[in-house]
């Protein structure tokens, strides 16, 4: 048995620039560190990201206090637990912490330990990470989401809609689908020069042209499509994350424009879209708490395409069975971060699969070089990954270890279904 010696955390920053944690765990001399992402459209239910408030050296956002508390407290409580026992290490933080929310401690702590831990772990037993979570054997690589245009509160370019995707529907291989994304971003970029916008990018690596409309990234990404050979809806399908809770007043949203309507009123509106540009996927359609009007448009898009709950589900069990129970959605966003521990996370993804739902895993806007999320859709053969655009290492990072893995597998590696 290999025993936890000591824990060390430090403030580092992420991919925005802020703060966050990076937790090292130890045994005597060999050890394994992982950074806690952070993210911007968060949802009320998600666990707490603690930080310094008062502190205003860092503008009220440094995790000095949390780190200070992992490198007393929470080292010496750890001290001698056996390593690769996950499930009991992650309990005794949640139970230290005590909260629903786990508001005491951070979720940003608790989870970088979670994380780091399950890297030493996977080194002790010279395995690689994704070897080391569900899945033993008959390994699949997750189909990418490449978020390629930026909106919402990604981006100040006045785009109403968060995310727009485009997923390689048809590619046999990781690799493949990889080149398939990067004809489409490259032949985008051109098109975007030409209509004299800049083609810098938001935060998750996709463009952020100063288009405000949504269907006019629409059009254009279809275009990007086409041109590179390929036809959308078959070989490239697009993907949208609408982040929704970002665009409600009243029980009305201004999804489809500056103006509020009513929810039936955006279904139509999104019915029109899905079927003018062979839409395959859609995140957050609706509000965290507007639990009728998912259960409306799933029935209403005849359960035809996915449809998936982040800031609903927040990656927590409880809230993911009422979901089921109100036939609300058909996939779910993973973010580890939302829910605090790798043990959770797992338990949320087992639960999704049993129960049929697509689990798709996902990194935060803002994100790190630490690729953990990528190990994890293999291990626990979730369907698909989003981790931003083919720009900014932080996300191609991601991009990159799902290459390395495929590579790990040889002959065996296969893709996963859709
Ligand atoms: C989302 C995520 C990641 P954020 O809404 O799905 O793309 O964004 O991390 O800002 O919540
Ligand atoms: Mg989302």
């Amino acid at each position: 048995m290999s025993k936890i010696t000591k824990v060390v955390a430090r403030q580092v920053f992420d991919s925005r620039g802020n703060p966050t944690i990076e937790a090292e765990v130890f045994c005597k001399n060999l050890s394994a560190s992982s950074i806690c992402p952070s993210g911007a459209s968060t949802g009320t239910y998600e666990a707490y990201e603690k930080r310094d408030k008062s502190n205003k050296k860092y503008l009220g956002k440094s995790v000095l206090v949390p780190v200070q508390f992992i490198n007393s407290v929470i080292s010496k409580k750890l001290k001698n637990l056996n390593i690769h026992d996950q499930e009991r290490i992650d309990h005794v933080l949640i139970k230290l912490d005590g909260t629903k929310q786990k508001k005491k401690i951070g979720a940003n702590a608790i989870l970088s330990i979670s994380m780091a831990a399950k890297k030493l772990s996977a080194k002790i037993k010279k395995i690689p990470l994704y070897k080391n979570f569900l899945i033993k054997n008959n390994y699949k690589l997750p189909f990418p989401m490449m978020n390629i245009i930026n909106g919402g509160a990604h981006a100040n370019n006045g785009l109403r809609i968060q995310e727009f995707m485009i997923r390689p529907d048809k590619a046999k291989t990781f690799s493949e689908a990889v080149r398939v994304c990067f004809l489409v971003i490259n032949n985008l970029r051109k098109l975007i020069k030409k209509l004299g916008h800049s083609t810098s990018v938001g935060d998750e690596g996709g463009f952020a042209p100063m288009i405000s409309d949504n269907e006019s990234a629409l059009k254009l990404i279809v275009k990007a499509i086409n041109i590179s050979g390929f036809k959308n809806g078959k070989d490239v399908s697009i993907c949208l994350d609408v982040a929704a809770n970002e665009l409600i007043k009243n029980n009305k949203y201004s999804i489809h424009s500056k103006k509020f309507i009513s929810v039936d009123q955006s279904i139509k509106k999104y019915l029109y879209l899905i079927n003018k540009y062979k839409i395959k996927s859609i995140e957050d359609p609706f509000g965290e708490s507007d639990w009728k009007a998912w259960s409306n448009f799933l029935s209403k898009s005849s359960n035809k395409i996915q449809i998936v709950g982040d800031d609903l589900f927040v990656t927590n069990l409880e809230r993911l069975k009422v979901g089921f129970l109100n036939v609300s959605a058909n996939s779910i966003l993973i973010k580890l971060n939302q829910i605090g521990t790798v043990t959770e996370t797992l338990e949320v993804i087992k639960f999704a699969q049993l129960i049929g739902f697509k689990t798709i895993i996902s990194h935060r806007s803002g994100d790190s070089e630490d690729t953990f999320i990528a190990d994890l859709a293999v291990g626990t053969n979730s369907n698909q990954i989003k981790t931003g655009s083919l720009a900014r290492s932080e996300r191609v990072a991601k991009y990159n270890q799902l290459l390395r893995i495929e590579e790990d597998l040889g002959k065996s590696a296969k893709m996963n279904k859709i």
